[in-house]
């Protein structure tokens, strides 16, 4: 349902914010980071979503969008894909090869299916935890690792922080940690891809935390008050770090807060791809067609730490992780899959072994690139550079293989 505002309607798929809004006590004084029981966590599976496929990868009679077959298995890969990038990236971070990684697992359709949803042409505006949609966009596994490693090929040349991507030619806006700036980034390069008259929608991702931010107010309202040609899309993964979301905001959904700007908005289960797509493929229509932008909530749950510098049993209960594994995205749509007759044993089998083999061979590519070259501490700033910088430089290189400030990994 659209928000009561005078604004036009939201995509057809549209949720309605639950009839009883629950009631919340104010959020208690900032503290240390509490255990929070799955009771006390946000009622987020109360059905007041947008849901094409059901748990067990079922879909309703009527319900099935019946996307190309091209279609659905890329999904797939990116989402099968993303998981191993993941699952091994972690690995080589404990093992001191890579510094630091900020997983995904249990994001996956949400990140794959709303990036999806966007042209070609179109722009994406990633937080902090959106790498998947970096290789959407064309980054390739090693440049990936490259720019983990911070090596002499990686485009940003070990500037950037680790897992931090950038893909120019991609329509891929680089991504920053700092909470929430990239919304208001999203929303003005909408505007102005509009004010040039180019057939342009942007989709600015951000986290729930990010929705606390001074950005998100500015950024949702200037998006409404100028129809940015925008789709604002929160992964709602339940936590922003050690601070649990019933800290973050005592409306009752995330989603909800569109109506304060006469926005659409929709709510949508993040840990059902074909729903994700569904409603960021609406609102990307709407916004193309000039009526404005869309919020949305993808409801969905970060299961493993924040980074590889996290350790999230000291603030939450593994029952509730347990619990979000039961919703695993991935296994339902390959359950939708196999039922559709797309799928089947034998082709998830081989399917895992050439991932994982597409993974192994990124490694192998990145591990034997070497490091960025001294001086690019110093180019790329000054038309010409300035005389104490090459002298540090000098003394920096002066210090090559007396074994000083060596990093300790893990950090
Ligand atoms: C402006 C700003 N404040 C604080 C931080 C520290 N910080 C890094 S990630 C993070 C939590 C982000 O949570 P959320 O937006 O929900 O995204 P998630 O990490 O869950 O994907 C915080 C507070 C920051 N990077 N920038
Ligand atoms: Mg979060």
């Amino acid at each position: 349902m659209a928000s009561k505002s005078k604004s036009k309607p939201a995509p057809k798929a549209a949720a309605k914010p639950p009839a009883k809004p629950a009631a919340k006590a104010a959020p208690k004084a900032a503290s240390q980071p509490t255990k929070a029981s799955p009771a006390a966590a946000p009622a987020v599976h109360d059905g007041a979503f947008v849901q094409i496929l059901q748990p067990d990868g079922t879909v309703a009679k009527g319900k099935d969008p019946n996307l190309p077959t091209a279609t659905l298995l890329y999904l797939y890969e990116q989402m099968v894909q993303v998981r191993e990038f993941d699952r091994r990236m972690l690995m080589l971070q404990r093992q001191g090869r890579i510094g630091f990684y900020g997983p995904i697992l249990g994001q996956e359709a949400s990140t794959v299916g709303s990036t999806a949803a966007m042209e070609k042409r179109d722009w994406v505006f990633p937080a902090l935890r959106e790498g998947a949609a970096a290789m959407m966009r064309g980054l390739s596994l090693t440049e990936a690792i490259n720019q983990l490693i911070g090596n002499g090929s990686d485009r940003c040349k070990g500037r950037q922080m680790p897992c931090h991507y950038t893909v120019k030619e991609g329509n891929y806006y680089g991504m920053s940690s700092v909470i929430g700036t990239q919304i208001s980034h999203a929303v003005g390069a909408a505007m102005a891809a509009r004010l040039r008259g180019d057939d342009v929608v942007v989709l600015g991702h951000m986290g729930d935390g990010a929705t606390s931010a001074n950005d998100f107010h500015c950024g949702m309202n200037f998006a409404a008050v100028y129809r940015s040609p925008c789709v604002l899309f929160c992964q709602n993964n339940q936590w922003a770090i050690s601070v649990p979301c019933s800290k973050q905001s005592v409306s009752a959904t995330i989603a909800q807060k569109g109506a304060a700007y006469g926005m659409p908005f929709v709510r949508v289960d993040g840990n059902d791809v074909l729903a994700v797509y569904s409603v960021t493929k609406a609102a990307v229509e709407r916004a193309r067609k000039g009526d404005g932008p869309t919020f949305i909530e993808a409801v969905t749950y970060r299961r493993l730490g924040h980074s590889s510098s996290d350790d999230p049993t000291k603030y939450r209960d593994e029952a509730e992780v347990k619990l979000w594994e039961q919703r695993d995205p991935v296994d339902r749509f390959r359950a939708y899959l196999t039922k559709r007759g797309m799928w089947s044993e034998k082709q998830e089998v081989a399917f895992k072994e050439s991932i994982a083999l597409r993974v192994n061979d990124a490694i192998a590519a990145a591990e034997k690139n070497g490091p960025p070259a001294d001086e690019s501490l110093i180019t790329d700033v000054f038309a010409t550079v300035p005389p104490q910088l090459r002298e540090q430089l000098a003394e920096v290189m002066a210090l090559e293989g007396k074994r000083v400030n060596e990093g300790a990994f893990p950090l």
